[in-house]
């Protein structure tokens, strides 16, 4: 495959911050960076990762996502009466910079009080540059007036889409936007089909027998190292790992939730190095996923191309 040309460029770790502060859901001091974002580069199969450190992760779990089929998140700005208000949409590369947005419902008030909590936090940012090369996932921090703001730092030039992910009446959303980093944008393959990639010394394991479109597919991540399982994962977000899928050719985000984690398995101490999700496919195809977990009081993040049978 061709040279992964800026693997390892990527690398780069943004503060931001993030309020827990729900309730009240006023006053909220707009500093105190507390998490970082991930960001990181998928690319060739089997490895191009890079990036992290304590990072927030946690992919999407809404809770009902009403609606029967499968369902296709982020591909609209405005959907269920919501709408995504982002205050820029252009970046300068590598500059860091604060990126505020606005919920609002459809008489266009900002959503300040309504959001639960999913996966430990009201709102989750995750922003993939459109080839998938890139990919960070943050913790905006929501102000007294119902603005949510974070350090952005978009690595290269590039579009990228932003989803933002948060539940509203138990129901989930995920409105996405795009923003754009002017320059000399060099677009990278997505990368074939593959079961393995590592970060940080872990080697991650892709199972996804049977998975298929529609009906609901399971997969399941083994942490190993040096050949060896890896001990417990860390909770991270409350749970043991947090996955986000993408489909390739309009990036639609999917529903995806742990089907293995905290509650159940308990005393399955053979397994504490894996995590499963459920996910559902809406259509044949390939996919992007992004698996964040923790160990050793950090942040790894994984990538994997995913071909969906019929
Ligand atoms: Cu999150």
């Amino acid at each position: 495959m061709n040279a992964p040309a800026k693997l390892g460029a990527f690398a780069l770790v943004l503060a931001l911050a993030f309020g827990g502060a729900a309730l009240a859901g006023a006053a909220i001091d707009p500093t105190d960076p507390e998490e970082t974002a991930v960001s990181h580069a998928g690319d060739d199969p089997g490895h191009g990762q890079t990036g992290h450190d304590d990072t927030p992760a946690d992919p999407e779990p809404e809770g009902g996502h009403g609606g029967a089929g499968p369902a296709a998140g982020g591909l609209a700005v405005s959907q269920a009466g919501y709408t995504l208000e982002p205050q820029r949409t252009f970046f300068e590369p590598g500059e860091p910079t604060r990126f505020s947005l606005l919920i609002t419902d459809e008489r266009g008030r900002p959503v300040r009080d309504e959001f639960e909590t999913e996966h430990e936090r009201e709102l989750h940012l995750i922003v993939v540059r459109r080839d998938t090369a890139i990919y960070q996932h943050v913790h905006p921090r929501k102000h007294a007036d119902g603005t949510w703001s974070v350090e952005l730092t978009l690595p290269e030039p590039g579009d990228y889409r932003a989803y933002a992910d948060f539940t509203i009446d138990g129901a989930g959303l995920t409105l996405a936007t795009d923003l754009f980093v002017q320059g000399d944008f060099q677009p990278e393959p997505l990368p074939e089909p593959s079961t393995n990639d590592s970060d940080g010394g872990y080697d991650v394991e892709l199972r996804a027998d049977g998975a298929m479109a529609k009906g609901e597919s399971e997969l399941t991540f083994a942490v190993s190292r040096a050949g060896q399982p890896a001990d417990k994962l860390q909770d991270y977000l409350g749970a043991k790992g947090h996955l986000v899928a993408l489909r390739d050719g309009d990036l639609a985000y999917l529903h995806v939730h742990p089907t293995a984690g905290h509650d159940d398995q308990a005393e399955d101490h053979d397994h504490d190095n894996e995590v499963s999700f459920a996910a559902t496919f809406p259509s044949a195809g390939r996919y992007r996923l992004f698996l964040q977990f923790k160990t050793e009081g950090e942040i790894r993040t994984v990538a994997y191309t995913m071909e969906v049978p019929r």
